[in-house]
């Protein structure tokens, strides 16, 4: 059950796509998928651990909200150093939660507490917290609700706290937009995936996965009371910054 499968789900033609979730065929293929889709993705993962690193501090909670199979939560959690920390680990997806619950149970137990929870991350509370990762999830949020989600983890983060975001972005020049879609797509191909798989899978997730700029990222989050928010990684229309409080 747990062996990561190929993602072949958008490989045939298909009648009629309904729009994505993240359901058991998705987290049965996921980390194939999410590798092949995200330019970086592992990048990301391995920076998340150090950062996590550096900005955990004692006897606070780490969460990693949209945690799918854990892939943040396994990184932060081989490197957090300071003591008595805990991981809080949230998704609504009850499919990705049972996989990430096995692969828990297959390894070593980690070295910090690992806390499940299936909830939506806008119902959750967030206190005592060092480090929030928000890797890949805040794009899945309709664009209304973004701002009281990122207001309560502002308000849950503790002094020198930090907000990491990985986010696919879009872009106010239509020029750049074309040109970064069109690379994202070249990187895909160089993936293994046919234009086919490409543009269903597009299909499936318009309305569901809503891209903002940067700028709109950036401005909202020093508007929430952030002191700052930089990007530390670009691969043409996806990238990670980091807010600080
Ligand atoms: C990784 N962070 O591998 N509440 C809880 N979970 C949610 C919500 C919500 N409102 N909306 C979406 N999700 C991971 C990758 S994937 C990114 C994150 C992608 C969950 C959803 O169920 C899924 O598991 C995850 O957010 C997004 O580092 O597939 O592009």
């Amino acid at each position: 059950m747990i062996n990561p499968a190929k993602d072949s789900l958008y490989s045939q033609p298909l009648g009629r796509i309904d729009s994505f979730i993240f359901d058991d065929q998705v987290a049965r293929v996921f980390p194939d998928m999410i590798e092949r889709s995200v330019p970086g993705y592992q990048t990301i993962i391995t920076a998340i651990g150090l950062l996590a690193g550096r900005f955990a501090q004692e006897n606070s909670v780490c969460y990693d909200l949209g945690c799918s199979l854990g892939a943040a939560t396994f990184a932060m959690s081989q490197n957090i150093i300071a003591k008595n920390c805990r991981i809080v680990a949230v998704d609504n997806s009850n499919a990705m939660l049972a996989r990430f619950k096995l692969l828990i149970e297959l390894q070593e137990p980690p070295p910090l507490s690992i806390d499940l929870k299936c909830a939506n991350i806008q119902d959750i509370v967030i206190e005592n917290a060092s480090i929030v990762v928000l890797n890949f999830t805040l794009q899945f949020l309709p664009l209304a609700d973004r701002a009281q989600l990122l207001e309560k983890i502002y308000h849950g983060l503790l002094p020198n706290g930090a907000l990491i975001i990985s986010e696919k972005l879009a872009f106010d020049d239509p020029r750049q937009q074309v040109m970064q879609t069109d690379l994202h797509h070249a990187f895909k191909k160089s993936q293994g995936y046919s234009e086919m798989e490409i543009s269903q899978k597009r299909t499936a997730l318009e309305n569901v996965l809503i891209p903002e700029t940067f700028a709109q990222h950036q401005q909202r989050l020093t508007s929430i009371g952030f002191s700052s928010c930089e990007l530390w990684f670009q691969y043409f229309n996806f990238a990670s910054f980091i807010a600080l409080k």
